[in-house]
């Protein structure tokens, strides 16, 4: 491979713009060298600036569940752009896609769209503290929530891959609104609602963490959590940005059957363009303004393409359920690869290799993964066209569109990887 453009471009964008990145996880620090630059995708397979070739399992961190350039989310988007590109006024489509969600996600009565995931939890613990009148919000070590000041607290994702515990520039006040506690805890819980219950709007919990890399929920765990919070009269908000339409077409809570208050979503609804939403109970969301006082607002929210995108994305999967079960099977085969000595957790089709030997199922047990030896595995893999999240606190996504000779590859370039 050759890499003189992808290079020539990262030198340029380091001088304009911080790190030469939009998102910090992109510019390789925690894997070392310099991260190629995409120019097209195209089903299972991405292209950099100089025409290399990869079988992506980043999928845009998780939204292009059916792969690049799906034929149904493009024609979508073409009819959408024959009509403009933004209104800030409400469209059918967006009623639609509304629709769409209430009918999937379980707990879901009224959902409001906004256009990432940030947006979506920083939108779903202001209506927590609004309807509770309480201000503490619990969260989980690892667990990432989007760059909300409040939520960085020990956050996973980049925070994690960089090493920073928690960032500047949030004030002290409002980290001192955060609980962060152990995942996978439920006497940590316990004891936070002991001490503080009368105080705790909500617990806000990735059901299946994707941000310390892939960790499940260990059995009974989100049961505990729905309890305690329901016994103290705290709001339940699963962040399925990750998880929603992806572990199930329900989302985690209806892989494991629980019915938070609050749900925040991302990635998939928008079908690979900027879209969020939080939604949940009726009583809870009918205090957002205007039809309550707890206020949020977005002119781009609801925006016309990302709408129609997401709308084709949700349809394509509800027409065709028989994509997740595709989807488990590729994972299960893919991540069967692992040698002894790397221990492996997936959820549906997301995926991590720790390198770690001890079961991962907190944030403590995945800092314990020799990231050296990740860094070299993920540029061994690289070097062999599979493309990985260059960060071990990061999931891998199988997509609809890897096919059964991409997992054949890649199981045969993982092997070779390993035993590099
Ligand atoms: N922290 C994001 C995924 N967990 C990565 C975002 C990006 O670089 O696009």
């Amino acid at each position: 491979m050759t890499h003189s453009k992808s290079e020539e471009l990262f030198r340029r964008a380091q001088e304009i713009i911080p790190g030469g990145v939009n998102s910090p996880v992109r510019a390789y620090r925690s894997v070392g060298g310099n991260p190629p630059f995409i120019a097209r995708g195209e089903g299972s397979h991405i292209f950099d600036a100089d025409d290399n070739e990869y079988i992506d399992y980043v999928g845009s961190w998780g939204p292009l569940l059916l792969g690049h350039r799906h034929p149904e989310i493009l024609s979508a988007l073409e009819k959408a752009l024959a009509n403009g590109t933004s209104f800030g006024a409400p469209t059918g489509q967006e009623v639609e896609l509304a629709a769409a969600i209430c009918d999937a996600v379980p707990s879901i009565e009224m959902v409001r769209l906004v256009n990432s995931g940030t947006e979506a939890t920083m939108s779903a613990i202001r209506v927590a503290r609004g309807f509770t009148g309480r201000d503490l919000i619990v969260k989980f070590e690892g667990c990432y929530h989007g760059h909300v000041d409040s939520l960085l607290v020990k956050a996973g994702s980049g925070l994690a891959t960089l090493g920073i515990a928690d960032t500047q520039g949030v004030p002290k006040a409002f980290c001192d609104t955060t609980l962060a506690l152990p995942y996978n805890s439920t006497d940590a819980v316990e004891q936070a609602f002991r001490e503080h219950g009368q105080q705790i709007a909500a617990v806000i919990v990735e059901p299946v963490v994707g941000n310390m890399g892939c960790v499940p929920p260990q059995t009974g765990y989100l049961e505990a959590l729905r309890e305690i919070t329901a016994r103290h009269g705290a709001l339940l908000i699963f962040d399925e940005v990750m998880t929603g339409f992806r572990v199930a077409f329900g989302g985690a809570q209806e892989r494991f059957g629980i019915r938070p208050d609050l749900t925040t979503l991302g990635k998939v609804i928008g079908g690979g363009l900027p879209v969020g939403a939080y939604g949940g109970r009726r009583d809870i969301m009918s205090r957002v303004a205007p039809s309550g006082p707890i206020y949020q607002a977005g002119t781009l929210s609801g925006n016309p393409l990302a709408v129609a995108a997401g709308l084709a994305m949700l349809r394509h999967l509800k027409a065709h359920p028989e994509v997740y079960s595709q989807l488990e099977a590729r994972a299960a085969k893919l991540c069967s690869s692992a040698p002894a000595g790397i221990a492996v957790n997936r959820v549906g089709s997301m995926f991590t290799f720790f390198f770690t030997d001890r079961p991962v199922t907190d944030y403590e047990s995945a800092k314990r993964s020799d990231t050296g030896r990740f860094g070299r595995f993920f540029h061994a893999m690289l070097e062999r066209g599979i493309y990985l999240a260059p960060s071990q606190f990061e999931a891998a996504f199988v997509s609809a569109a890897h096919t059964e000779e991409d997992i054949r590859k890649t199981v045969a370039e993982a092997q070779e990887a390993f035993n590099a």
